[in-house]
């Protein structure tokens, strides 16, 4: 019989956003106790017509946090009826791109629309990208009142092994930061953990320094971020910019709200007791309380045509 596996979960929000629009547009729920995460961004274009589309991303996501605690008594989530059920009761003006992913059965399996995503880095390497679904460039598919798109999502089903990392965000993170700079990120930090580890002595001290999902997501989330602000960098942003013409390009990051969650595949059996403890879908976890200001951007440096990481 196969081991059963779960998901270890870390996430972290940074809004662009400075007081008047504290929340930013993007939003994302953990639901440990379900093996399921999931992102939202509202598309900015409402804002013109004065409706902030941050508020139809969280209420899209708590409705899909309602429709799982719905199916409470039921073994499997399935992502696309998930998101369905919380877009046919997401009433708001707006529209929002969305990414929610379950874990089950060892595969993970995802319902996507438009310009968020996720990654699954195994043993190194990165295994996996979800892909994008977008009109043009710049305007992905999105779940809204009246916008048949919803007939778009995508399901993706991934399979996934014991120590896998999963890394999911909305377009600030993957217009920002290419697979192989997160994979980097990644790698960097689980070897400064080996290191850690390898110079305690003692079971009590390297069970302290367990991977924790949360720092792996900071750290991406702050070079996300650096590259964001960096004029000169070629993002993937950038290098989309270039793809769909002259009168589009331009280079550097993309200032937005960056939303990142890392999951990292582990045994049912040795999860962490938080996974253990929330038996409960935790409500939309938002942490608005970054403001770009209150959050230097790590010093790295950044060479013209790209950005050096390690
Ligand atoms: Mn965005």
């Amino acid at each position: 019989m196969k081991e059963r596996l779960t998901m270890d979960c870390g996430a972290l929000y940074l809004s662009k956003g400075k007081s008047e629009n504290f929340q930013g547009d993007d939003a994302h729920f953990v639901c440990a106790a379900k093996g399921t995460i999931g992102v939202a961004d509202g598309v900015g274009g409402w804002w013109s017509r004065n409706v902030d589309p941050g508020k139809y991303a969280r209420q899209l996501m708590q409705n899909c946090v309602e429709a799982i605690k719905d199916r409470a008594g039921e073994k499997d989530i399935d992502p696309k009826t998930v998101l369905l059920k919380a877009y046919n009761e997401t009433k708001l003006e707006g529209s929002s791109t969305a990414c929610i992913l379950t874990l089950k059965n060892n595969h993970l399996h995802a319902a996507n629309l438009g310009d968020s995503g996720f990654l699954v880095i195994r043993e190194g390497e990165v295994v996996y990208k979800s892909p994008i679904q977008q009109y043009e460039f710049n305007h992905p598919y999105q779940l809204g009142k009246n916008i048949p798109d919803w007939k778009k999502i995508e399901e993706l089903k991934v399979p996934v092994k014991l120590g896998d990392i999963i890394v999911m965000g909305t377009d600030g993170l993957l217009d920002n930061l290419r697979p192989s700079d997160i994979k980097a990120i990644v790698n960097n930090h689980l070897s400064q953990k080996e290191e850690e580890q390898c110079t305690e002595r003692g079971e009590e001290q390297s069970k302290k320094k367990e991977v924790d999902p949360e720092a792996i997501a900071e750290e991406i989330l702050q070079f996300a971020y650096t590259a964001s602000t960096d004029g000169n960098a070629f993002t993937p942003f950038a290098e989309a910019s270039f793809t769909a013409g002259t009168e589009h390009f331009r280079m550097g990051g993309k200032r937005d709200d960056i939303t990142v969650i890392v999951a990292r595949v582990c045994r049912a059996s040795h999860s962490s007791t938080l996974l253990l403890k929330d038996d409960h879908c935790s409500a939309v976890k938002l942490i608005p309380g970054k403001a770009t200001d209150a959050y230097p951007p790590p010093d790295i440096s950044c060479a013209e045509g790209g950005v050096i990481l390690f």
